[in-house]
């Protein structure tokens, strides 16, 4: 496994060190990973330059079963910040090119970015003022934070080590899903050195539906469905708009859905359709057989290769035929 280098390590805090005004912000509809690892940055760097500014920024509001995690309310949404706004360093998290962010802010706007990911076709952003620690055989960007503190030498406390732990656990689906490795376990060890009660972090992230989530669950179970297509059982299910107004619920309540279908025996792929509008629909992938970034890629989406997604031209009905129709002339 390739692993962050002590150079690039370095030349990162040395950036920190020469920067007053910080931001950090990732990709759109944060989830763990991207606000555990903007979090534990944020920590550091004020623990280590109290008189630091530093700002952190997301375009979408922070779900609420990560508000347990500490300095959560130092985490600002905004649509776009200011054009006025300029800053000395830009940490950009998990965006594979600028638009994932979803036009927060403009590069422009920083003397310096540092580019820190863990997705497989991330752009290593080009320019001489540039830092990319891009490294795909990471499970989670916060593995990569905390390679960058330890060859650092970075001391932790339990609230760094929790934001940390928070982005292993769940981009690796609780240690369980095909990208865990040795790094995502030897990390997680180490980190509940500080204190962290794995049960705990469970409640907080998987004990903590809402009904109407398991009620929209229920409707979404409904339509699970599935097709052979050559060798391989793919596994299907769909979320509608009007689904969400029966149950009062959104997307962000849709999170974890499609592992169902992976969990019937011998799915090969799994599907979620998502209905934005109907205009266009929302695809998950989860596979782990088939390379399904490569899949989304024929619509301009991405990800990793068991789990990727991909933002696709059409209403439910019709990107369910393209879907299928693309899989019929790609699967060998
Ligand atoms: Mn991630």
């Amino acid at each position: 496994m390739k692993k962050v280098t002590s150079k690039e390590a370095k030349k990162f805090f040395e950036l920190v060190k020469n920067s007053n005004n910080i931001l950090i912000t990732g990709h759109e509809f944060p989830d763990a990973d991207v606000i555990g690892s903007a979090l534990s940055l944020f920590i550091v760097i004020n623990k280590l330059y109290p008189r630091k500014k530093i700002e952190i920024y997301f375009k979408d509001k922070i779900p609420d079963y990560l508000k347990f995690l500490p300095y959560i309310n130092k985490i600002k949404t905004t649509k776009k910040i200011s054009q006025k706004r300029k800053y000395d360093l830009g940490i950009i998290l998990e965006c594979i090119d600028p638009t994932r962010m979803g036009g927060i802010i403009d590069f422009s706007q920083a003397k310096y970015i540092a580019n820190i990911d863990h997705h497989l076709n991330n752009q290593n952003y080009l320019g001489n003022n540039m830092l990319n620690i891009v490294y795909p055989e990471y499970a989670s960007c916060a593995e990569i934070v905390f390679d960058i503190f330890k060859i650092n030498k970075i001391k932790l406390n339990k609230d760094i080590a929790l934001c940390i732990y928070v982005g292993i656990v769940t981009d690796t689906g609780m240690f369980q899903w095909n990208n865990t490795n040795t790094h995502s376990f030897s990390v997680a060890g180490e980190l509940l050195l500080y204190g962290i009660e794995p049960y705990f972090v469970y409640k907080k992230l998987y004990r903590n539906k809402s009904y109407k989530s398991m009620l929209l669950l229920s409707k979404v179970l409904n339509t699970m469905k599935f097709k052979k297509i050559k060798k391989y059982l793919i596994g299907m299910m769909e979320v509608t708009q009007e689904m969400l107004r029966q149950t009062n619920t959104t997307f962000q309540d849709t999170e974890n859905f499609i592992n169902f279908i992976m969990d019937v025996a011998n799915t090969n792929i799994g599907i979620l359709f998502k209905e934005e509008n109907s205009h266009y629909t929302k695809v998950s992938f989860r596979s782990d057989t088939i390379d399904v970034e490569k899949i989304c890629k024929n619509w301009g989406g991405g990800g990793h290769k068991s789990a990727a997604g991909a933002m696709i031209e059409g209403g439910i009905e019709e990107v369910k035929y393209k879907v299928l129709r693309y899989l019929k002339k790609v699967l060998k």
